[in-house]
């Protein structure tokens, strides 16, 4: 046995041949503003190789490998669209690689970004529904596959939400966003085994360059941009740039030496101190656990300050926006990565698609730290990120504590407070919940009552909304996994159908509710636009405006008296609480029932 184990060493060190498993990206377009782009070939034997193109479509510069042969970077020039096959050529031996040079990018109705004149729909594929139960269960021995474990596949994919649209079109949403996409691994993780413990959520990216199967694939990605695109409803990709899974080859064999921050045996731990981040006294020695430690002390973390892999990155975003027509970005963990690598990334974006729009998660309540990631203006650092817009987690929470919890109206107000930090407060994806908190329903003292007066605030206010999926049918759930139940009547086993006619009383009720806001929101643009002033504030009520338009939220258990300036002639309540208000002496006088929220229009018969 030894002797053979030996030969076969000696045969690998031998048969040195190169071999290609992998062309990233690709393919690329001609009269990009990347040009030429960089190709990262993986395979075997490719020391000191020599690339030439089959036409003269492309050309191909002086490649580089890494030490141990198994990667090639190499650019190409894109001169003309058509198939090209690459010959690698070593004193060994030679092998070929596809690349597919394409025309230029086609543009029209696509790349059209998101702005406050949106809704944005959240959607865990895995979770949302089951449009092609052939995908569910790629590799059967492996038990990836398994409804009743919360951790495990569900079997929703990309058909399911091409098959929603019409839903999401009714419901009045503009844009939806997808948790990632990308292809994640298949393994199991060894701890907790017995939950069925997958990357179903996406986060856990092995290949940048695939769909992963249980969803689709790019074809399918493709229709689903198109199809939503048809219906007017925009699509926002989820992407990562922060780390890599557990499991992605690059972990055993990464193609530069600095590829990652340390190893999986050497690693710094990760821990969340975002005051580092924004603090000027901070030392990149005591900032270092928070930018360059495994999140979760499980994800390999990426080194953007390699030169190889910030190039890595741009590239991977622009190939995915420019393959499947995407209009924004979600951006995972974004003060994990050094800012200065947002400024260099988003404006690779912006210079190929201006239109193009990004929000990027900073999952922190403090104001003070949310902003500072927002673009738009240089911070202590000297750095403009870039990015659009943030999600708006400081008043997510004073949300909840609000209309859910039933506490004071004037936290909520008071949070607004904090707007001047933002370089552009009215941009916030605001939100009542998403994947990683638990939801509304669940918290102590939710109501109906309160979850439709805190979707009334999350529409009337300033902000771009976004709505979990499910929460508009008041879906429960306590924290991660159990959050991202699977939508019912998603799957055709389902006993009803919540998006259709199945849905229970209660559900129908915040349903008409949140499609109702919706219609407002769309019919009258001040409620997108109109400047937020707030008029008044109590434990009970809060009184702003939206340009001409004044909304009234009484969060009390008992009716409440309410007087405010208002123009003199015929108000009406577009929510018909209280219908048609005749208004005297530029005072609106009236009697707001409890829980409950009017938002007022002149009436002009
Ligand atoms: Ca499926
Ligand atoms: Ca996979
Ligand atoms: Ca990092």
């Amino acid at each position: 046995m030894r002797d053979f184990i030996l030969l076969l060493t000696f045969a690998a060190t031998m048969s040195a041949a190169p071999v290609v498993d992998k062309v990233e990206p690709p393919c690329w377009w001609m009269s990009h503003s990347i040009n030429p782009v960089r190709l990262l070939i993986h395979g075997a034997g490719l020391s000191g190789a020599s690339v030439k193109a089959s036409t003269k479509g492309i050309e191909v510069g002086d490649p580089r490998s890494n030490a141990a042969g198994t990667y090639l970077f190499v650019d190409v020039t894109i001169k003309r669209p058509g198939t090209q096959q690459l010959k690698l050529s070593t004193a060994d031996g030679s092998a070929t690689a596809s690349f597919e040079a394409l025309p230029p990018i086609a543009r029209e109705g696509r790349f059209k970004g998101f702005s406050q004149d949106d809704l944005i729909y959240q959607i865990m594929p895995d979770r949302f529904a089951n449009g092609d139960p052939s995908n569910d269960d790629p590799e059967v021995s492996k038990g990836l596959f398994d409804r009743t474990k919360p951790r495990a596949y569900h079997g929703g994919d990309l058909q399911g939400v091409i098959d929603h649209v019409p839903y999401l079109k009714d419901l009045g949403v503009t844009a939806i966003w997808l948790n990632p996409i990308y292809d994640n691994s298949n393994h199991q993780s060894d701890k907790e085994k017995s939950q069925g413990f997958t990357d179903y959520h996406g986060y856990g990216p092995v290949d940048f360059y695939a769909v992963d199967e249980h969803f689709g694939d790019l074809a399918k990605m493709k229709d689903l941009v198109e199809t939503a695109h048809h219906a007017g409803i925009k699509v926002i990709l989820d992407m990562i740039a922060n780390h890599t899974g557990p499991h992605h080859p690059w972990v055993e064999a990464p193609p530069t030496p600095t590829w990652f921050h340390g190893t999986p045996a050497k690693h710094i731990a990760e821990s969340w101190q975002a005051w580092t981040l924004i603090n000027p006294h901070a030392t990149p020695l005591l900032q270092a656990s928070t930018l360059n430690g495994w999140f979760g002390n499980v994800l390999p973390d990426l080194n953007q300050d390699d030169p190889e892999v910030a190039r890595y990155i741009i590239q991977n975003t622009l190939w995915w926006i420019g393959s499947t027509g995407v209009d924004g970005i979600r951006e995972d963990t974004v003060p994990y990565v050094p800012r200065r690598f947002w400024h260099d990334w988003t404006a690779a974006i912006k210079k190929e698609f201006p239109d193009f729009r990004v929000v990027g998660e900073v999952a922190d309540i403090n104001p003070a730290v949310v902003s500072f990631f927002q673009g738009g203006l240089q911070q202590n650092d000297r750095v403009d990120t870039g990015i659009d817009t943030v999600f708006d987690f400081p008043s997510y929470a004073a949300i909840r504590r609000t209309f859910a919890e039933g506490k004071s109206v004037r936290d909520l107000a008071a949070t607004l407070a904090h707007d001047y930090l933002y370089p552009n407060p009215n941009d916030l994806v605001t939100f009542l919940g998403l994947h990683d908190v638990a939801r509304f329903m669940n918290e102590q003292g939710a109501t109906l009552d309160g979850l439709k007066l805190a979707f009334t605030y999350l529409m009337t206010s300033r902000g771009i909304p976004m709505i979990y999926y499910g929460d508009e049918i008041a879906m429960t759930g306590g924290n991660d996994p159990d959050n991202r139940r699977d939508f019912p009547g998603g799957w055709k086993e389902d006993a009803r159908n919540a998006f259709t006619t199945g849905r229970t009383p209660d559900e129908q009720h915040v349903f008409d509710h949140v499609r109702k806001l919706a219609q407002l929101r769309r019919d009258y643009p001040v409620m997108r636009h109109g400047e937020m002033k707030q008029l008044g504030v109590s434990d009970e009520v809060y009184i702003y405006t939206r340009g001409d338009m004044i909304i009234l939220l009484n969060n009390g258990a008992k009716p409440v008296r309410i007087v405010a300036p208002a123009a003199s002639g015929t108000w009406r309540d577009l929510l018909e609480v209280l219908g048609y208000i005749p208004v005297r002496d530029d005072t609106l006088n009236v009697t707001l029932p409890a829980r409950s929220a009017a938002i007022m229009v002149r009436y002009s018969p």
